[in-house]
């Protein structure tokens, strides 16, 4: 129970390594708020699976890239929750596209969700810690991405690597209130934003076999980690970013 009396707040919930982090703090002992967009089927069953472990959930509908999104949200969490004492930035989109023909719309959108999202997002839970005085922890799902680049993800690496910047940046403004920032960098994990990425088998058995733990990631692999961050066992770590990827980032050679 590494996360009982806290309440963690969630963008992107309703699927994916959000849903998979919401059942996990749940399961921890964490009561959530979870911010979902367009996913109503989604966000029922994520929110079936908390009820069903005995935690409070509420659920708030946002587009993250919105900026009154943000306010919103964190205003209905600590209503229904009584207050905020972690926030996880997952929700992303990552329409695999080519470089030389990328259309602006595809470039703003993404960049609008995956990086202005979590900016709005983080800025709205850091006040909300700041003026209830006893600190916090903030976490991006940021990615493998921020460290390599992918071919046809030129308009997506750049706001993974935004993210972990945010969090460098929100460690050093935000220590002296005892907020902790830190990023989450996943590998390749099997959700709905890859599924026709990697619906190519011989793509798949490729990834695979670069990753030495030999298998690609599941949300739940993130899950943990997440937890720790936000965790008391993480009281010193700020600034950080933890790889959660079995391995890909240093099979180089
Ligand atoms: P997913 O598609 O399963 O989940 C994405 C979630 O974000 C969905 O619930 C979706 O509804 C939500 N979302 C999308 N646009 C939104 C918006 N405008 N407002 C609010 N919610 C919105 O994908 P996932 O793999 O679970 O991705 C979650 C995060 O993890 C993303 O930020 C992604 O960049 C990151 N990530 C994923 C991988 C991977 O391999 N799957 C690797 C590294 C990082
Ligand atoms: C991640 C990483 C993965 C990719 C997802 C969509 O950041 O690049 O390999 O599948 O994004």
């Amino acid at each position: 129970m590494l996360l009982e009396g806290k309440n963690v707040l969630i963008t992107g919930a309703s699927r994916g390594i959000g849903r998979a982090t919401a059942i996990e703090c749940a399961r921890q002992g964490a009561d959530v708020a979870l911010n979902w967009f367009k996913d109503r089927e989604g966000i029922e069953e994520t929110l079936g699976e908390i009820q069903r472990l005995g935690r409070r959930a509420i659920e708030v509908e946002g587009d993250v890239a919105l900026p009154e999104s943000a306010g919103r949200f964190v205003s209905a969490a600590t209503q229904a929750l009584g207050g905020v004492d972690v926030f996880v930035s997952n929700a992303g989109i990552c329409p695999f596209h080519a470089f030389l023909d990328t259309p602006p719309e595809v470039f703003e959108r993404t960049m609008a969700v995956n990086l202005h999202g979590a900016w709005y997002m983080t800025q709205a839970a850091a006040r909300r810690m700041k003026e209830q005085g006893h600190g916090g922890a903030l976490i991006a799902i940021s990615s493998i991405s921020a460290l390599v680049g992918g071919g046809t993800q030129a308009h997506y690496t750049p706001t993974k690597a935004g993210v972990h910047s945010l969090m460098q940046s929100c460690a050093i403004a935000l220590g002296p209130y005892g907020i902790r920032c830190n990023s989450v960098m996943p590998g390749t994990i099997a959700t709905d934003i890859n599924k026709e990425d990697l619906a190519d088998p011989a793509k798949r058995r490729y990834m695979e076999k670069r990753i030495p733990l030999g298998r690609l990631g599941e949300p739940r692999d993130v899950a943990g980690c997440v937890v720790f961050l936000a965790s008391d066992l993480a009281r010193y770590v700020t600034g950080a970013s933890v790889l959660v990827d079995g391995g890909l980032f240093v099979n180089l050679q």
